[in-house]
C-alpha cells in the first residue's frame, strides 16, 4: 500500500514520517518502486586541507582544516524520474554542542546540489561532521550518506621576521642584479601549523588590512615551504636601483594567511650596460621575435657564440606582428631596452629589468610630424648612441626610402620629420654595426640583397651618413637568397671589430666575425640555440 501510485501524497507523507519515527530509519519513497537515492560525491569548497584522506569529503581521521572562508557543501544523486521534486538535505553538526545546521536545497538529477554557508556559521577549533540525503515533497527521504568531516581553523598564523645579510634593511647593499638570500623566521622556533611563506619581490604592496582573509594572496606571488623550525630562505636577484622590497605573508594548513610584512632594502646604482648587452655581463646579446609571438633572448658568451634561447614567463606581450630594434636605454635605469612597432603601428618601448626580461611596455612619444603611424615601416633599426649618449637616432625603411629620424630618450626630436638618406633603397637591407671607425659616431652597413655586397656608410657629425655614392664596399656574399635576416650588435667576440649574425634561408643562425679592415671571416653555424629559426620574423 505504501508504494501505490494512487496513494494520496499528503497521507503518504504523514504515514512516512510516522514510520520513520517509529522505525528510526529513513523510509523509501512513496512514488517510486525503488528507494530515493543516497547522495554520493560529497565535498566542500574549499576542500579540507592537511587531513588524512586529502579528498574533499574528509571521510577518515585525522580530519583536514578549513580556514577563514565561506564553505560550500555539495552532493550528487541521480534518479530516473521526479514526480515529487527531489531535493537535497544537508546536515552539519559541530562537536561543540551548537545547534545543527540543517538546510534543504534544490537538486537536479545527476548534478551537484550545493549549500553555501558563511564563515561566521563555524567556530574556530570545532570539528564538523556533515551528511546529505535526498528528500521529496512527500517527506520521504533516502538514507544519509556516509559522513564527511572538517575542522574549522579561524586562527591566522603569525607574521615572520624578515632578515638578510646580503640585503640589509639599513645602509646600502650591493649593486642591483646581485643574487643573495633573505630569511623568514616565525616566532617560537617552530612552524606550528604554518605551511608556506608567500612573497613578492618589488611587487605591488599587499592590500590586506583588518582581518586576514583566506584568499588574499596575489596569484603571481611565489612561495616557499616553512621548515619545521619555522624558517625559510629564499634566493632572489633584485634589479631596481636604490629602493627594493619584499612583501611576505605566512599561510597555515587551513589556508589562513597572516598580515603582510614589508621588508625594504636599499641597493646601489648599476653601472650602465654597454649597447647590445641585455643582461649585464658585458657580452652582446640578440633578441628574436617569432611568428608565434614569442620573444627569445640569446645571451652572448663573449666569443660570438650564444647561449640557448630563453624566454621569460611573465612576458605577456604578443611579439609576432612587429619589428624590434635594440640599442639604447630609454628610461635611464642603466639597462638596455627594446623599441618595437606594435600591431597598431605605434612605436613602444619595452623596458628591460636588467636581466633581459621585458615585462613592461611604455607607449612613449614617437610621434611623426605628419600624423601618420609606423605601419608602413619595413625595416626598423637603432644605429646606436653617439659616444657618451644613452639613446640612439632611429633609421627606418618606408616606401623604399632609407630614413633617418633624430631621436632621444623621450622619442622623436626635430619635430618628427625624417631626413631621406637614400630615396632609392629598394632591394637593400640596413644593418647597425655601431661605430666601426672609432670616431664616436655610429656607422651603417648596407646590404644589396640581390648581389650580396655589403657597403659601409660612415656616420657624420650632423647625424647623417653621406650620399649613397660615398658608401664603400666592404664585403661580398651576403645576398638575401643566402641570408634571410642579417643584423649586427657590434663587436660580439671582443676582438675590436663589428660582427654580424644572420639567419640562413635553410633556417640556421650563423655568426660572421668581423676582420680588421672592415672585412669578414667565414660564417660559423650556432647549433645549440634550441629554436626554429624559420619561425623568427624579427632579429635585433
Ligand atoms: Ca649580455
Ligand atoms: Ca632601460
Ligand atoms: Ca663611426
Ligand atoms: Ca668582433
Amino acid at each position: 500500500m505504501l508504494r501505490s501510485r494512487r496513494f494520496s501524497p499528503a497521507t503518504a507523507a504523514t504515514v512516512l514520517i510516522a514510520t520513520a519515527v517509529v522505525l528510526g530509519s529513513a523510509p523509501a519513497s512513496a512514488y517510486a518502486d525503488t528507494p530515493l537515492p543516497v547522495p554520493t560525491a560529497l565535498g566542500t569548497s574549499p576542500a579540507p586541507a592537511g587531513g588524512a584522506s586529502g579528498d574533499a569529503c574528509g571521510a577518515e581521521a585525522p580530519y583536514g582544516y578549513i580556514g577563514l572562508d565561506d564553505v560550500i557543501f555539495s552532493a550528487t544523486a541521480s534518479w530516473a524520474n521526479d514526480p515529487q521534486a527531489v531535493s537535497m538535505e544537508f546536515d552539519v553538526v559541530g562537536d561543540n554542542g551548537s545547534a545543527p545546521l540543517d538546510y534543504t536545497e534544490p537538486a537536479v538529477s545527476g548534478s551537484p546540489a550545493s549549500l553555501h554557508l558563511p564563515e561566521g556559521d563555524f567556530t574556530d577549533g570545532t570539528t564538523y561532521m556533515w551528511q546529505a540525503r535526498t528528500v521529496d515533497s512527500t517527506g520521504a527521504s533516502s538514507a544519509w550518506s556516509a559522513p564527511c568531516h572538517f575542522i574549522a581553523d579561524h586562527t591566522p598564523p603569525p607574521q615572520p621576521v624578515v632578515s638578510s645579510t646580503d640585503f640589509p634593511s639599513s645602509g646600502t647593499g650591493p649593486v642591483p642584479r646581485t643574487t643573495g638570500t633573505i630569511t623568514f623566521t616565525l616566532p617560537g622556533g617552530t612552524a606550528g601549523d604554518a605551511t608556506r611563506f608567500y612573497y613578492d619581490l618589488d611587487g605591488s604592496p599587499s592590500v590586506s588590512t583588518g582581518t586576514p582573509e583566506y584568499d588574499d594572496i596575489s596569484s603571481g606571488n611565489s612561495w616557499v615551504p616553512v621548515n619545521p623550525d619555522g624558517t625559510a630562505t629564499i634566493t632572489i636577484t633584485p634589479t631596481l636601483a636604490a629602493s627594493n622590497w619584499v612583501d611576505v605573508q605566512t599561510m597555515d594548513r587551513a589556508g589562513n594567511i597572516s598580515q603582510p610584512v614589508h621588508y625594504s632594502f636599499s641597493l646601489g646604482w648599476p653601472t650602465p650596460d654597454v649597447n647590445g648587452d641585455l643582461n649585464g655581463d658585458s657580452h652582446r646579446d640578440l633578441v628574436a621575435a617569432t611568428s608565434a609571438g614569442t620573444l627569445f633572448d640569446l645571451f652572448g658568451n663573449g666569443d660570438g657564440t650564444v647561449q640557448p634561447a630563453r624566454t621569460f614567463s611573465n612576458e605577456t606581450t604578443d611579439w609576432s606582428p612587429g619589428l624590434i630594434a635594440q640599442s639604447g636605454d630609454y628610461n635611464g635605469d642603466g639597462y638596455q631596452d627594446i623599441l618595437r612597432i606594435n600591431p597598431n603601428g605605434v612605436v613602444v618601448e619595452d623596458v628591460n629589468n636588467g636581466l633581459g626580461d621585458f615585462n613592461e611596455e611604455v607607449v612613449a612619444n614617437w610621434y611623426r610630424a605628419d600624423g601618420t603611424d609606423w605601419s608602413k615601416t619595413t625595416q626598423f633599426v637603432l644605429p646606436g648612441p653617439v659616444a657618451g649618449a644613452d639613446t640612439s637616432n632611429l633609421v627606418t625603411v618606408e616606401n623604399n626610402q632609407l630614413l633617418l629620424w633624430t631621436a632621444g630618450r623621450f622619442g622623436l626630436t626635430d619635430g618628427g620629420t625624417p631626413t631621406v638618406l637614400d630615396a632609392k633603397f629598394k632591394g637593400w637591407t640596413v644593418i647597425t654595426p655601431g661605430d666601426v671607425n672609432g670616431d664616436g659616431l655610429p656607422d651603417l652597413l648596407l646590404r644589396d640583397n640581390a648581389n650580396g655586397k655589403l657597403k659601409l656608410a660612415l656616420g657624420q657629425a650632423d647625424g647623417t651618413y653621406g650620399a649613397p655614392s660615398t658608401w664603400r664596399t666592404v664585403g661580398h656574399g651576403f645576398s638575401s637568397k643566402k641570408y634571410r635576416l642579417i643584423v649586427s650588435v657590434g663587436d660580439a667576440n671582443g676582438d675590436g671589430t663589428a660582427d654580424l649574425y644572420a639567419v640562413t634561408t635553410a633556417g640556421r643562425l650563423v655568426f660572421i666575425p668581423g676582420k680588421p679592415g672592415n672585412t669578414f671571416g667565414s660564417p660559423v653555424t650556432l647549433t645549440t640555440t634550441g629554436i626554429d629559426w624559420t619561425q623568427v620574423t624579427s632579429l635585433a
